[in-house]
């Protein structure tokens, strides 16, 4: 038999979202070969259910989907345990972890082939090669292992997205109820998870999409969008969306065109973008924008330095300047800009790298009082490998090395590192990263996230009055009383936890 069986291990421990990477690729085989999904997200206890598909004796192929962090902690381990019982089984991961670090994966033994990127063409043609034995070595996008040698196959151009067939939404439904994917955000009761557009025209050097889109993108046309986002909502209700595009406003036309379509609907709705893009948009589509339901959109801002701003090679026109005005000018639209930045960058004196913690955190402080509503992320750099940057090759010179063994990714330091919060480079110092981690504390007790529905208000006053004093003297340092109250309210972190 040559059945499918996908596996989307677990990413979020509640609001689990529609797992578009998997029904994406699920798309392109639908019709052709019979598949289903096992979603870690959704079930107690996922090996054994695939397992149980597995004894069938029906499945040949298995694909996971991972990306770093949590995912890895069961899509290891549980590969694993598969490729042992069953060798014959054609082990196949996509998805941005195995992207970027193929060679550790390959080298375990445990997965037979990596869908480097966009896999709506490389799967389906892959499972054809491998079904009819004909050779898949000219199949673009794919990684493997030809006896000690890792292959990688040429990358494919990006295709236009329109043309891709629908996401088999009602397939995923007599499987996994459609209305648990629909989680309650800020946004409104019943949020969907929709991805308009793949890739990015920009190359951040501290990115992990620009080595696997290299620097290009392409969206599905805001008619289309609307159509789907539609279809959900009058066949399931949704009433806000997160759109999980790595840069949703990339076209100011498709934006404005969107918010036209979308605007009768009264959808709430979040996106992700760039300040100099953004910045360059007209003050009527950005009017537009917000009253088409647009209520928060979250921007790289990474630093106020403008030199860091350059080793990031955050595009070369965004400057420290540029995002203060950028948070000043949102409030006249009333869209919450929500700021990610990152800290810990390598720099060549543990001083020099000292100094520029406690510049951002003066930078960060500028932005709060510019527009408090301003939402501040905060990220350590972790290093993803984009072989040739500067800044990666500055990483590498500091000593900096990813684990050997796949295994070790499982550890609680690497899972640390995915989730921007490692101890693991060399420049960092532990206090370093204990300055950054004490500042964050206090910040987000001071301003309270907007986006956190389980805090009432009593709680975030109360919350916001420990922080206050602390956050007016810059006095950081051991904020226990903070946290215990976070931990108490079950405070949301959205850089752990997504948006
Ligand atoms: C949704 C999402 C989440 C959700 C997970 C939702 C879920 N499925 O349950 C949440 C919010 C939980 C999350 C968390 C994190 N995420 Co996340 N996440 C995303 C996001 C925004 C969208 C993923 C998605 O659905 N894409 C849509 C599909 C269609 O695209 P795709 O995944 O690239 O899939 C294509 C190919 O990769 C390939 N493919 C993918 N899977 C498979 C599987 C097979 C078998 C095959 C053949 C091919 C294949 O084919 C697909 C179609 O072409 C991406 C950014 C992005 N826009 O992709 C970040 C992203 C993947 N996340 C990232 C990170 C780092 C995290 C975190 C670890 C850290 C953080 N702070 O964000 C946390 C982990 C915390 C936790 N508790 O899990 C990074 C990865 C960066 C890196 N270094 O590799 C990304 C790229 C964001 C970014 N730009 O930094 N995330
Ligand atoms: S703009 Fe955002 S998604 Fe694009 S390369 Fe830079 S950090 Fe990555």
């Amino acid at each position: 038999m040559n059945k499918i069986l996908f596996f989307n291990p677990q990413s979020a421990i509640a609001k689990h979202r529609i797992p578009n990477s998997i029904l994406s690729i699920a798309a392109s085989v639908e019709g052709k070969y019979d598949w289903t999904i096992v979603d870690g997200n959704r079930e107690t206890d996922p090996l054994a259910k695939m397992m149980d598909y597995l004894a069938t004796g029906e499945y040949k192929y298995l694909g996971f989907t991972v990306m770093p962090g949590p995912q890895v902690k069961q899509a290891v381990p549980f590969a694993k345990a598969i490729k042992e019982r069953y060798p014959d089984v054609f082990m196949i991961w996509g998805g941005y972890f195995p992207a970027s670090h193929f060679k550790v994966i390959l080298n375990s033994g445990y997965v037979d082939f990596i869908v480097n990127g966009p896999g709506d063409h490389a799967f389906p043609a892959l499972i054809d090669a491998l079904e009819h034995d004909t050779p898949y070595e000219l199949i673009k996008n794919i990684i493997y292992k030809s006896g000690d040698n890792v292959i990688k196959t040429i990358k494919e151009d990006l295709f236009d997205q329109d043309p891709l067939p629908p996401l088999p939404y009602n397939k995923l439904s007599e499987i996994y109820s459609i209305d648990k994917y629909l989680g309650k955000t800020y946004l409104g009761e019943r949020t969907l998870a929709y991805h308009s557009s793949i890739g990015c025209p920009f190359t951040c050097s501290f990115c992990a999409v620009v080595p696997i889109y290299e620097a290009r993108w392409k969206g599905k046309s805001a008619q289309l969008v609307y159509n789907d986002i539609k279809y959900i909502k009058d066949r399931w209700g949704a009433d806000a969306i997160e759109f999980h595009d790595n840069n949703f406003f990339v076209s100011e036309k498709r934006a404005v065109e969107f918010s036209n379509l979308i605007r009768p609907e009264k959808m709430n709705w979040w996106g992700m973008a760039r300040i100099d893009t953004m910045s360059k948009f007209k003050d009527d589509s950005l009017a537009r924008i917000r009253e088409a339901g647009c209520r928060i959109i979250f921007f790289g801002a990474e630093s106020g330095n403008n030199n860091i701003l350059k080793q990031l090679d955050k595009g070369g026109t965004q400057t420290g300047d540029q995002i203060a005005a950028f948070a000043e000018r949102m409030k006249r639209f009333d869209i919450i800009p929500e700021y990610s930045f990152v800290l810990g960058t390598p720099a060549p004196t543990p001083e020099e790298v000292n100094a520029q913690i406690d510049f951002e955190i003066e930078f960060i402080k500028k932005i709060k009082r510019i527009n408090p509503k301003t939402e501040i992320v905060l990220y350590t750099y972790s290093p993803v490998p984009t072989e040739g940057s500067d800044l990666y090759n500055e990483v590498l010179a500091s000593g900096f090395r990813y684990p050997e063994k796949l295994e070790d990714w499982v550890s609680p330091q690497w899972e640390d590192l995915d989730l921007r919060k490692n101890h693991l480079t060399p420049w960092l110092k532990p206090e370093m990263i204990d300055k950054i981690r004490n500042f964050e504390t206090v910040l987000n007790g001071r301003y309270p996230t907007a986006t956190d529905i389980r805090l009432n208000g009593l709680q975030k006053s109360a919350i916001k009055l420990v922080s206050g004093i602390r956050y007016k003297v810059n006095m950081y340092k051991y904020p226990y009383e903070i946290k215990f109250l976070q931990r108490l309210w079950k405070y949301r972190q959205p850089e752990i936890q997504g948006f």
